[in-house]
């Protein structure tokens, strides 16, 4: 029985993830906006290529959470995206009241999917989503790691000119400026990174990384990135929907990890048809301690503003 995915925003990312999917033919595709007529066009677009890739999905496009009922999956982009100049977490108050209306739209309609929340700034975003719709925690989660080690394995490919999949790597943290690429759990064709590239370009190239979506945001003006946001939603969907366990980096509910409890953060975990099935805990140096406890810290301060701005978030 082919799996059911429904995209709540059929923005950029919503779009992309559609298409991507279709071209995979992963699951039928149920692209949910607000904007109905955005997603009525980019379904029917997208169905029309399949005869081209000879895809046999089934695309629909509606803003009736009727239409999203028992989706096996449901990854979330609706909300704004940054303009340029603007930090991740100046998205917080208006994003906030979205993912309030999205959390009870698929409460009602898709108790039992997997959902994958992509809406910025992701971890106090995604940990509203979870608390808003009570769904379980091992069933909701963050996409940000899996973009952000994309990022750095893209510019340590260019700099050391390797084949991208001969590096094994991983970003942790919150997604934003404290994210924590992890060089000491980095191998290019399995040897450490740390024996290959000098500290300047490290570092260089972790900053490069942390500004990732900034930079690709003063080159589009009107926008922020969609096409590697969107990859990265489908891999982790397909993980959860064929049963890979992959290990992926994802922002996830910690219950004692990393000595963390009832917060989000993005770790790896191992995404199979249960959802979260495992948080992996990997040896931290001193330095990569201090540097995921910075980035702790910033989530926690984010959520304290999110609960100033909705008491509900407190319960
Ligand atoms: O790594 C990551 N997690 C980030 C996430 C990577 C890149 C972008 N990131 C964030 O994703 C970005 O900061 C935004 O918060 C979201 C979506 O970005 P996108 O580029 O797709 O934004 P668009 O193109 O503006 O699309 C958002 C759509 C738009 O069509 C709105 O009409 C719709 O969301 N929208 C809604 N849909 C459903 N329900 C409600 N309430 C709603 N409000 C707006």
């Amino acid at each position: 029985m082919r799996k059911k995915i429904s995209l709540i925003g059929a923005g950029q990312i919503g779009g992309t993830l559609a298409h991507i999917i279709t071209m995979k033919e992963l699951a039928d595709v149920v692209l949910f906006d607000v904007a109905k007529n955005i997603a009525k066009g980019k379904a029917l677009d997208i169905a029309q290529s399949t005869a081209i890739e000879g895809s046999n999905i089934n695309l629909l496009g509606t803003d009736n959470y009727e239409d999203t009922k028992d989706s096996d999956v449901i990854i979330i982009t609706a909300g704004v995206p940054r303009k340029p100049g603007m930090t991740r977490d100046d998205l917080l108050e208006i994003n906030l009241k979205i993912i309030k209306q999205v959390a009870i739209g698929i409460k009602k309609t898709s108790p039992n999917a997997f959902v994958i929340c992509i809406t910025n700034p992701l971890d106090v975003i995604v940990m509203a989503l979870q608390k808003y719709s009570g769904l379980p925690n091992n069933k909701v989660v963050g996409m940000a790691g899996v973009l952000d080690s994309s990022r750095f394995k893209y510019f340590l490919s260019k700099e050391l000119k390797v084949p991208i999949k001969s590096i094994n790597s991983i970003v942790l943290g919150g997604h934003g400026d404290t994210m924590v690429p992890m060089p000491n759990h980095t191998t290019v064709d399995g040897k450490p990174l740390v024996q290959i590239i000098k500290k300047e370009k490290l570092d260089l190239i972790i900053e490069k990384t942390r500004k990732g979506g900034a930079e690709i945001i003063k080159y589009l003006e009107k926008g922020s990135a969609f096409y590697a946001p969107a990859a990265a939603g489908v891999e982790m969907a397909e993980s959860y929907i064929k049963n890979f366990k992959k290990t992926l980096p994802c922002a996830a509910h910690l219950n004692g990890e990393y000595g963390i409890k009832n917060l989000y953060a993005g770790v790896p975990v191992v995404i199979g048809n249960k959802g979260v099935e495992k948080v992996i805990e990997i040896k931290l140096d001193p330095k990569e301690k201090e540097n995921f406890k910075i980035s702790i810290e910033a989530v926690k301060d984010l959520f304290s503003a999110a609960v100033k701005i909705d008491p509900d978030l407190k319960k």
